[in-house]
């Protein structure tokens, strides 16, 4: 390489640097952003909060290209839909896949429609989806509304869809586990995750297996996954018809990766739980001003879901019984810019005061 030439090593993306745990071929053209190689933060406080030298660490997915973890598995299954020569992706979406799949398509030079349920969409998301100039279709419907047409469009071959009942995309979010373990050294003992549509849990159960498989880890973490408590299937065995939580990215009652989810909880001898609007909020604001980490709500659902593990016996998960020195992943999964509604009413009164430093001080004496 001369000198002269640009580095761009950090920029590929995780295609780039996991190349040989993904189904791409030399054939493949890669379609990236750059997503992955997201933070780990170590957090102290959480860690005090377990006690016992446990550490827990948290994985900031928000920081991925269009702000949330669907980059990682986007990635993958755009640039397999090109190799097919696929002129068109389609997703239904609670807001995240929708924002990922237009960016890709555009990066791809490629059209998007996206399938979201009318007004359910936070405003952040919505608007991404549009300046990246996906064609939005709102149907009156919720998201297991929208993904069962989807499902119906995409079986003629017009369309490739891009929703993670599409295996290239579980495929690239396998890469968030690999990017732990390489980090740590060892896979983690404890991961925590949101639970909506389960591809998530699904895939990062996938990679932490693979790494294990090909013994870059001695051992395997449990999967805890939490689910917001008015949209809470796999918590109760059975679809939740008219799912409601503050957590829209999660506002889903029949999760397309059920059955693997679970299995991957059963597996790890994880657990699944629920937490209350109140929590995750709760969670986030906590997150927020205590870490610097500002979450979407769904996002927040890992972390009122640590509290309710160290705080009660009544969760379905309690740290009590977990090992001393064991190392916790917390995944925050989207930034907390795409849903500012969630926060509106934190914000205080911004009546504005003369433009001179003692009415400025008098303000902040307030
Ligand atoms: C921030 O965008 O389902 O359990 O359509 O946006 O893999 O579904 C988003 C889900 C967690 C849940 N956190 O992950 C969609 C969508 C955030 C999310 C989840 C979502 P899965």
């Amino acid at each position: 390489m001369s000198i002269n030439e640009p580095n761009l090593e950090q920029s590929r993306g995780v295609i780039a640097r996991y190349r040989a745990f993904l189904p791409v071929s030399e054939s493949t053209p890669i379609i990236s952003l750059g997503e992955g190689n997201t933070p780990l933060l170590s957090s102290a406080r959480l860690s005090k909060k377990v006690g016992r030298d446990c550490e827990v660490f948290i994985k900031n997915e928000g920081v991925n290209p269009t702000g949330s973890f669907k980059d990682r598995g986007m990635t993958v299954a755009v640039s397999k839909a090109v190799e097919r020569n696929t002129r068109a992706l389609i997703c239904a979406s609670t807001g995240n896949t929708s924002a990922s799949a237009a960016a890709y398509a555009a990066r791809a030079g490629i059209s998007c429609v996206v399938v979201l349920p009318a007004g359910k969409i936070a405003r952040g998301k919505l608007l991404q989806a549009v300046a990246y100039g996906a064609k939005i279709v709102a149907i009156d419907g919720n998201f297991d509304d929208a993904l069962r047409v989807v499902r119906e469009i995409g079986e003629d071959n017009d369309f490739a869809i891009v929703n993670s009942i599409n295996p290239d995309r579980i495929a690239g979010q396998k890469t968030a586990a690999f990017e732990i373990v390489d980090l740590l050294g060892d896979a983690p003992d404890l991961q925590l995750l949101p639970l909506g549509n389960a591809g998530n849990l699904t895939a990062y159960w996938a990679g932490y297996r693979e790494y294990h498989g090909s013994r870059r880890s001695t051992k395997l973490p449990a999967m805890i996954g939490f689910q917001a408590a008015g949209a809470a299937p796999i918590f109760h065995n059975r679809v939740v018809e008219k799912p409601e939580t503050i957590a829209s990215a999660i506002r889903i009652g029949n999760p397309a990766s059920w059955k693997q989810a679970r299995a991957a909880i059963d597996e790890s001898h994880g657990a699944v739980d629920v937490v209350t609007d109140e929590e995750i909020l709760d969670a986030q604001r906590w997150l927020a001003r205590n870490e610097g980490i500002f979450v979407e709500p769904a996002s927040a659902a890992s972390i009122a879901g640590f509290f309710k593990s160290c705080d009660s016996k009544d969760g379905a998960y309690s740290f009590e019984k977990i090992p001393p020195g064991s190392r916790i992943i917390c995944t925050v999964t989207g930034h907390g810019l795409k849903d500012p509604d969630a926060v509106a009413k934190d914000v205080v009164d911004l009546a504005p005061v003369a433009a001179n430093p003692e009415a400025v001080r008098r303000a902040i004496a307030l």
